[in-house]
């Protein structure tokens, strides 16, 4: 027969497409995942900090960084031949805030990145999420000189519900930032009440 499993199985697959959002505070490495996973290149809108923001924008623990997102990051993976992502990493300064509820539309989940020595910069994204009922993972972001805390500890830290996946990354390592996605997909599909469908062969 011509329609045998074999010509079955080339078939394009038209992948599902979905939008996940990359959040947490000033310079915790955003942009940075955004672009470590990409496989486009991918959209930025970094400007330069300025003399003027100095007293706002508080650079502890990245001395080396020159610039800041103003609107957003956009970047795109395929985790699976039939699951794209399409990351929005958010501006991580206050006063973007306003361009939150413009970016969360339609998302799936979110990744909370954090930085245990700045905690606190990602209460509000945790806040945001949980508020809005968007289902989120923490993802630690793990620069060098920074303690490394157990997970258990961020947790309680951020006083997260029990069922808010916590993981340790490196916001510059594909392998790891795919990881961290993975968890936010799984995540987000089991609040859903669906689980992720095994791979098509
Ligand atoms: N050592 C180390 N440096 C990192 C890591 N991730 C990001 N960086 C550096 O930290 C700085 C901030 O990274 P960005 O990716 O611009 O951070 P962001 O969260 O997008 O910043 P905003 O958009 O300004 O909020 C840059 O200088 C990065 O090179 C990391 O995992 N380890
Ligand atoms: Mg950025």
């Amino acid at each position: 027969m011509a329609f045998g499993r074999s010509s079955r199985s080339k078939r394009p697959v038209e992948p599902v497409t979905l939008k996940i959002l990359v959040a947490g505070g000033f310079g915790v490495g955003k942009t940075t995942l955004v672009g470590a996973v990409s496989e486009i290149r991918p959209l930025r809108t970094e400007e330069r900090l300025s003399e003027a923001g100095r007293p706002v924008d508080d650079l502890a623990g990245v001395e080396g960084k020159d610039t800041t997102t103003v609107a957003m990051d956009f970047g795109r993976i395929t985790l699976r031949e039939d699951l794209v992502l399409y990351l929005f990493g958010t501006p991580g300064q206050d006063r973007f805030w306003f361009l939150w509820d413009e970016l969360a539309q339609g998302a799936l989940g979110a990744v909370v990145l954090a930085d245990t020595r700045r905690l606190e910069d990602c209460f509000a994204a945790v806040d945001y999420f949980e508020r809005r009922g968007i289902p989120f993972t923490v993802a630690v972001n793990l620069f060098e000189g920074a303690g490394q805390f157990p997970t258990e500890t961020v947790r309680a830290a951020l006083d997260l519900d029990p069922e808010v996946p916590v993981l340790l990354c490196d916001a510059r390592d594909r392998s790891s930032v795919r990881d961290v996605l993975v968890a936010v997909v799984e995540h987000a599909l089991a609040r859903a009440g669906l689980s992720p469908e095994p791979a098509r062969t």
